[in-house]
């Protein structure tokens, strides 16, 4: 995707060098958007080969509201191993805050199921969105994240906060607030993951997935991704794969990695980057 290098470039022309959390260092950049359009593919990066095993999987994690890596590592996921406890729990992350949301009186709220069902009963509707930013349960930041988690708060708080649909003759399109993106390691993700989103979500809702939207605050490159970010400059985009799905499940939350088929992905080799934690 050009857009994406764009981006990089961006980062490169006009960040300012800020210090992070996680004591790394950064060159970010402040609001900044990419759209796609997903009838012209996939977009998973071609200028680097990417692990559709562990975007497809980490989504299927978190719609099916588990926040302990125990599932992930079955199915050979490891991204978010440095951040859990011993027992492999993270706390009340995504898929916590997605699917059972808590509710002052100590029930649970779906807003996963909410978004369907608006997107099946009243697609017109402006309010079709679910969050995961619940500020009773994010991290103190005296504590590391595997105390947090240990304490019943988040690990980390969450990145992509905010999904908003939008139906307009018969296409769904997505839009994905991220308060802070790591540009090299989490932002290829996330693009992938909330392009495999609306294809599910079209596919459950007899839509047509139209475009995805990806809206960043705090853009950054970190200081030790520098060498990497050049060499993918250097690369030329291939073009994008396709999507299949290869069976409708009974509901969005029956998918398995085994139903996607990406065909035609021919990227550059892969790029080795340390994750800051
Ligand atoms: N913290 C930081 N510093 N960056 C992030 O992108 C990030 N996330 C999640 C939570 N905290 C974060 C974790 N997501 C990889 C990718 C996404 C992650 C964590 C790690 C990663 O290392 N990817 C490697 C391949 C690893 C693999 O597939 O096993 C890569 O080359 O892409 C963003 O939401």
């Amino acid at each position: 995707m050009k857009q994406y290098l764009e981006l990089l470039s961006d980062i490169l022309e006009n960040g300012t060098a800020k210090g992070d959390r996680t004591g790394t260092g950064t060159t970010s950049v402040f609001g900044r958007q990419i759209r796609h359009n997903l009838a012209h593919g996939f977009p998973l990066l071609t200028t680097k080969k990417l692990h559709f095993k562990s975007i497809a999987n980490e989504l299927i994690w978190f719609l099916n509201g588990d926040t302990n890596v125990a599932w992930l590592k079955e199915h050979g996921v490891s991204i978010w191993n440095e951040w859990a406890t011993e027992t492999g729990e993270l706390g009340p992350i995504y898929g916590k805050q997605w699917t059972a949301w808590p509710t002052k009186d100590g029930g649970t709220i779906n807003q996963i199921d909410y978004v369907v069902n608006a997107l099946k009963n009243n697609p017109n509707s402006r309010r079709i969105l679910f969050h995961g930013w619940n500020p009773e349960y994010l991290p103190d930041d005296k504590l590391s994240p595997k105390e947090n988690a240990q304490q019943g708060k988040m690990a980390l708080p969450p990145c992509h906060l905010l999904y908003q649909f939008y139906v307009a003759n018969g296409k769904l399109s997505s839009q994905l607030y991220i308060r802070s993106s790591d540009s090299f390691l989490g932002l290829p993700y996330n693009i992938a993951s909330v392009a495999l989103l609306t294809h599910m979500l079209a596919q459950q809702c007899d839509l047509v997935a139209h475009e995805i939207i990806v809206s960043i605050g705090d853009l950054h490159a970190y200081s030790n991704h520098m060498e990497q970010i050049k060499t993918q400059l250097s690369r030329d985009p291939r073009p994008l794969p396709t999507l299949k799905i290869n069976r409708r499940p009974d509901s969005i939350y029956g998918y398995k990695f085994e139903d996607f088929v990406i065909e035609g992905y021919d990227p550059y080799p892969s790029i080795a980057a340390p994750i800051a934690v």
